[in-house]
C-alpha cells in the first residue's frame, strides 16, 4: 500500500489531519480498521468510480465517489537540530522511512514558533519552516551517507567498483533505489566518491527530494492572514483545515450533515436540531471552504498521490462483461499504480503467481485484447489473463 507522512514542527496540526483522514464514515471491507496504532493509519484518496458511468451500483463507492485505501503515518513532530537527535528526532527520521512520499504540514496562521510554541497569530512565517525541514531531513540523509563514506571512499579504489550501487544499499532501508541515484547524480561535476562535504550535502537534499517527494499544506488557513496567504500561494502551497476536516467527518458520521470527504461544500441534514453553536461553526467552515474550495485534507492527500507521485486507479476484474471478480463483485478492487504501468505489470499486482502466467489482457470497456507494452490509463477496467490462478 502507498504510504503517505505527515511532517512538520510540533502544533502545526499533524494529528488532527491524521484524525480527521482516518476517520472514515464507512468501514471499507478489507480495511475495518482504521487506525492501526497511534501514528499509522488508513486515510483514502477520492476517485470517480467508473461503475456509474457503467450504468452499475458497484457497492463499493458512495454515489460514484470511491475512496481507495492509502497508509497514513502521522510521524512525531520535528524540531531544529532533530537530526542530531535532538527531540524525537530519531523517531521522526524511522517514520519517514516508511513513506513514499510527504505531506509537510505548516501553520499557514503562523500561531506557532519554530519549536511549535505558541505565539500571536501572524508572527511566525511558515515558509522558514519549510527551509527548515528540509534542511533537517538533508542533513538526516547525509548524516547516514558520512558514516559510510571512508569504506566508500575506500572500496572505490577497486575495479568495477559502483558508488551508486553503494550508496542505493546503504539507505536501502529508506526506500532509495538506484533509479534515485541516477537522478541525484546527474549533472554533478565530480564523481560521487570524490565529492566534497558540500557537494555531498547536496547530492542528499537531491537524492530526498527524488526518493521522499514532498508537498505543503498550509494547514489552519481559517486563521491564516491574507499576506501569508499570499505568500505561500506564491510557494504551490494547498490550504487547508485540518479542523474543519474533523468537526465535518465528526458530523457526518452523527447523521447531522451530507459529505463526502473532499466535497466542495455539505448539506445540513436536520437544522432544526442544531444548537446555536454548531449552526455558527459549520457557517465557519462553510465560509472557508467557500474560500479555499473544501477544507483542503482530502484535496492534499489526492496531489499527493495522483500530481506529486503520479498514480492512476486500475480496476481488475475477471469477468469482463459484468465487471465482475469470480464470486459476481462488481468492480470490488481499486489499485493505485503508477503511470506508464503496463498490463503485466498489474497482473504481478495482483498476484505474482498471476504475473508469471500473464498471457494477456482485456480491456472490459471495448472487450479487446490490449498488447502487454499497452499503458494503463487512469480508471481503465482490465481483465488478466494467465496461465496461473
Ligand atoms: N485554527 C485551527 N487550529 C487547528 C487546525 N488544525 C489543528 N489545530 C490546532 O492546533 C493545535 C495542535 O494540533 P495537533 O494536531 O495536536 O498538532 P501536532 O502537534 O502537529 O500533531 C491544536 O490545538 C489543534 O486544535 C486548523 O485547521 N485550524
Ligand atoms: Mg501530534
Amino acid at each position: 500500500m502507498i504510504t503517505l507522512a505527515l511532517a512538520g514542527k510540533p502544533n502545526c496540526g499533524k494529528s488532527t489531519f491524521f484524525k480527521a483522514a482516518t476517520l472514515a464514515e464507512v468501514a471499507i471491507a478489507n480495511y475495518p480498521f482504521t487506525t492501526i496504532d497511534a501514528n499509522h493509519g488508513v486515510a483514502y484518496v477520492r476517485s470517480v468510480c467508473p461503475c456509474t458511468t457503467l450504468g452499475l451500483t458497484c457497492g463499493n463507492c458512495q454515489d460514484g465517489v470511491r475512496l481507495i485505501p492509502i497508509g497514513l503515518v502521522d510521524v512525531a513532530g520535528l524540531v531544529p537540530d532533530a537530526h542530531k537527535g535532538r527531540g524525537l528526532g530519531n523517531q521522526f527520521l524511522d517514520h519517514l522511512r516508511e513513506a513514499q512520499a510527504i505531506l509537510h504540514i505548516v501553520d499557514a496562521s503562523g500561531s506557532t514558533d519554530t519549536e511549535g510554541n505558541p505565539i500571536t497569530p501572524g508572527t511566525h512565517d511558515p515558509r522558514e519552516d519549510m527551509v527548515f525541514l528540509e534542511y533537517e531531513m538533508t542533513m538526516w540523509v547525509y548524516g547516514i551517507l558520512e558514516k559510510h563514506w571512508q569504506k566508500v571512499q575506500r572500496m572505490a579504489q577497486a575495479k568495477n567498483f559502483s558508488t551508486e550501487a553503494a550508496i542505493a544499499e546503504i539507505f536501502a532501508g529508506l526506500g532509495i533505489v538506484q533509479e534515485h541515484l541516477l537522478l541525484a547524480t546527474q549533472g554533478m561535476k565530480t564523481e560521487l566518491h570524490r565529492a566534497s562535504q558540500e557537494e555531498l550535502i547536496a547530492f542528499c537534499g537531491r537524492l530526498l527530494q527524488v526518493a521522499k517527494p514532498m508537498i505543503i499544506v498550509g494547514n489552519k488557513a481559517d486563521q491564516a492572514p491574507p499576506d501569508m496567504v499570499a505568500h505561500l500561494r506564491e510557494k504551490q502551497v494547498i490550504f487547508a483545515s485540518a479542523a474543519a476536516e474533523l468537526a465535518l467527518r465528526k458530523a457526518a458520521t452523527g447523521g447531522i450533515i451530507r459529505y463526502i470527504p473532499g466535497d466542495p461544500q455539505f448539506t445540513i441534514l436536520h437544522e432544526e436540531t442544531l444548537s446555536p453553536a454548531q449552526r455558527a461553526g459549520l457557517a465557519q467552515i462553510r465560509a472557508l471552504m467557500e474560500r479555499i474550495n473544501g477544507t483542503g485534507v482530502q484535496q492534499a492527500l489526492n496531489a499527493a498521490v495522483f500530481s506529486l507521485m503520479d498514480m492512476i486507479v486500475v480496476y481488475p476484474v475477471e469477468d469482463e462483461s459484468k465487471f465482475t471478480d469470480s464470486q459476481g463483485r462488481i468492480l470490488p478492487d481499486a489499485f493505485l499504480m503508477k503511470r506508464g504501468s503496463t498490463p503485466r505489470d498489474l497482473a504481478y499486482r495482483v498476484h505474482t503467481d498471476i504475473g508469471k502466467g500473464f498471457l494477456y489482457a482485456v480491456d472490459a470497456r471495448s472487450r479487446m485484447r490490449v498488447k502487454d507494452t499497452h499503458v494503463l490509463k487512469d480508471g481503465d477496467i482490465i481483465k488478466i489473463v494467465s496461465t496461473r490462478k
